[in-house]
């Protein structure tokens, strides 16, 4: 169709509303790109699919568990209902609508069948404990209206303000040929310019070096200006693609005080399940942000923790310091055993 012709320039040009998707993998061997999507990339929304025939199947209460550990508002979208008998679906529906409702959920499902009721939803959606279900077809286009109506109400969320400075966690690295060195991820604060010059780091001993930004692009396409709330990528002079990483940050440059990398920092954190006891000395890989390293426990606030409980902890990254920003969600696990804090 016409429409597939359109290059970015004429999308984002004639688009009231640009959104981003990150297309996460469903399969529990991709958990760990999984947890780096949801986690590191800061996405404002989830929408998880489910299969109308499949119902809830492998990962999928893992992956709302996630969202939910991270405070992700989730909408919910069961599809193939073209190929689905009507007792199955409903089956699909009233299994799922027990999840939402269980004490560890404690969600409202609302299965949205209108458009009234796709404004409603849209506009109550972050604030309330209200999780909407659509019901569509890939194949005869039923329920995609709604859909797309209500990701084009959904009001943009976040706490991002461009006046602050810099703040950009890498969730990627690139080497493109003629440009060089290319990170993308999503701004969390401050504005800048093509030109400027930031902070990037922490290498592996901890510190922070100069780089300028060479380019700017979103959505493939070259602007002068990145702002607080934005994906983008940058291509930077100076660096090299082998001395940077995904965690890595950039910073306003001539930050009083200088930025820090470290290697412990303390968290809160809830164990949700755990066969025995954890005590000192316990390792978990440990996702913060776009952060994502084993850590052991140095120290906590009491003796051992079971399911169920809460401490204060001191973790120790094993491998290199990291520049952690304060009051980030984490989650932890090592095999069956997680938590977040
Ligand atoms: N009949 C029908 N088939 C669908 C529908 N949606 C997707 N499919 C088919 O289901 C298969 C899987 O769809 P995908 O979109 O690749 O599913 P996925 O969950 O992203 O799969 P992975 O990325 O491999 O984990 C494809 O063959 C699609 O054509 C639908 O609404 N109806
Ligand atoms: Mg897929």
């Amino acid at each position: 169709t016409d429409q597939r012709k359109l290059s970015w320039e004429d999308i984002c040009q004639s688009a009231s509303k640009v959104l981003s998707f990150i297309d996460l993998a469903g399969h529990e061997r991709y958990l760990k790109t999984t947890m780096f999507g949801i986690a590191g990339c800061a996405p404002n929304f989830a929408m998880l699919m489910i299969g109308s025939n499949a119902g809830i199947i492998g990962m999928t209460k893992e992956h709302l568990g996630l969202a939910l550990a991270l405070s992700v508002p989730v909408l919910v979208v069961v599809t193939k209902i073209d190929m689905c008998p009507p007792n199955i679906l409903e089956q699909t529906l009233t299994q799922l609508t027990k999840i939402l409702k269980s004490s560890g959920c404690r969600k409202i499902p609302i299965f949205v069948k209108n458009m009234e009721e796709v404004v409603v939803t849209a506009g109550n959606f972050v604030s309330d404990r209200v999780c909407p279900i659509f019901q569509i077809s890939n194949v005869t286009g039923e329920g995609l209206d709604l859909l797309k109506q209500f990701l084009n109400l959904l009001p943009f969320t976040g706490n991002y303000d461009d006046k602050l400075p810099v703040q950009f966690q890498i969730t990627d690295t690139f080497s493109v040929p003629f440009v060089g060195t290319v990170v993308s991820g999503v701004m969390s604060s401050g504005t800048v310019h093509v030109g400027d010059q930031l902070m990037i780091g922490p290498d592996s001993l901890g510190h922070f070096n100069l780089t300028t930004v060479k380019s700017i692009h979103r959505k493939r396409i070259n602007v002068p200006v990145a702002r607080a709330g934005q994906s983008t990528s940058f291509a930077l002079k100076k660096i090299k693609r082998k001395d940077i990483r995904k965690g890595m940050v950039m910073l306003s440059k001539d930050l009083d005080p200088p930025p820090q990398a470290c290697y412990t920092f303390e968290a809160e954190v809830l164990v949700l399940n755990h066969s025995t006891t954890i005590g000192r000395k316990y390792q978990a890989m440990v996702h913060c942000g776009p952060i994502r390293q084993t850590a052991r426990i140095l120290n906590m606030d009491r003796d051992v923790l079971r399911t169920g409980d809460r401490a204060t902890v001191i973790f120790q990254f094993l491998v290199r310091p990291e520049y952690i920003i304060p009051g980030t969600k984490l989650i932890f696990r090592e095999g069956k055993t997680k938590g977040i804090g």
